[in-house]
């Protein structure tokens, strides 16, 4: 598949035509989860590659090499893309589904399932500007202009994916409906990554040694996944992602948006969370946290309920 000028929009919400056909769409809503899977949920930019990295390393008890082998995508697919189904008719086991779609269009789907749900989300400052470097280097993207121009779709809501505000309200204010839900932040895995593997063993109820634990925190650090040609991109040919022109791996810091961000552009969006996120109990980190071990953020619903 090329379509790497086409946008496919659905139900509002615009997706990359490279990836995301009616019918891969179509099909993700009316996913028949099964109680095993494990579903990976996250807006772009948010630290789903980071998480599929952990649970692949949970999941083999700290041992690197199904990290180090397989793809991100093809151990973890994206449910929505169009190449998941035959993932899955050849996969065995335990599944890892990986989704970026909105709480409207997956929560039916996974309304009466026991799949457990780890959402991940992220400031959207970071968020904001991890986005607009991925749109300049993934050429099945639209060209992001400049940064100012970005922020602006971006707050809106007029980017691939839909608004940052909607994904994240919606998953979390959904979160007491889904049966199994892990809540956890790019910012607490940044803060306490060994606590969050922990917490990650705990949920999918796969407790590691201390050692294990050592050895899959080590291999999911920013700086080995970097060099993991299996979750680094590096592997997609040029004309789809341009490495010349970034990294996927790029920063990997919690507060990078300071680099980017004029001081009104920050009061612009310090004023729309305000106004966007009134219902939410959500206390997002906005820059580099001390690394201890303390949880950085809270939720009104417990963080994992079975
Ligand atoms: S995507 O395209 O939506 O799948 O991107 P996603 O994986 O959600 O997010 C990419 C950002 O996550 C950073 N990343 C990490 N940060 C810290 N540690 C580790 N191990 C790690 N792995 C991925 C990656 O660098 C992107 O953030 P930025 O800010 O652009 O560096």
């Amino acid at each position: 598949m090329a379509r790497l000028d086409v946008t496919e929009t659905f139900h509002s919400i615009m997706f990359p035509g490279h990836m995301h056909t009616k019918d891969s769409l179509n099909y993700a809503t009316k996913f028949k989860f099964q109680d095993t899977d494990t579903v990976i949920v996250t807006y772009p930019k948010s630290g789903t590659t980071w998480m599929q990295e952990i649970i692949t390393l949970v999941l083999g008890k700290g041992d690197p090499t199904i990290a180090q082998t397989q793809p991100n995508w093809v151990r973890a697919p994206w449910l929505e893309q169009y190449y998941c189904a035959d993932v899955l008719k050849g996969s065995t086991g335990p599944r890892i589904i990986t989704t970026h779609l909105p709480c409207q269009l997956l929560a039916p789907a996974l309304q009466h399932s026991k799949a457990k749900v780890i959402y991940i989300a992220r400031n959207l400052k970071d968020v904001s500007v991890s986005y607009y470097h991925f749109h300049k280097m993934a050429n099945f993207l639209p060209d992001p202009g400049t940064f100012s121009d970005f922020l602006n779709d971006f707050l809106k809501g007029a980017v691939h994916y839909g608004s940052w505000f909607d994904h994240v309200n919606g998953w979390t204010s959904h979160a007491k409906d889904i049966h199994n839900f892990l809540y956890i932040t790019y910012e607490e895995m940044c803060q306490d990554l060994h606590g969050s593997v922990q917490k990650v063993s705990h949920f999918l109820q796969c407790p590691l040694t201390e050692d294990e634990l050592i050895l899959a925190q080590k291999h999911c650090s920013f700086n080995s996944m970097k060099e993991n040609t299996m979750v680094n991109y590096t592997l997609i040919p040029q004309e789809i992602m341009d490495h010349g022109k970034g990294k996927f791996m790029r920063t990997g810091k919690v507060g990078d948006w300071k680099n980017t961000f004029t001081e009104e552009q920050s009061r612009l969006v310090d004023d729309m969370y305000s106004s966007q996120m009134t219902d939410s109990s959500l206390l997002f980190k906005w820059e580099c946290p001390e690394k201890t071990a303390r949880p950085l953020m809270t939720i009104n619903t417990s963080e994992s309920h079975t």
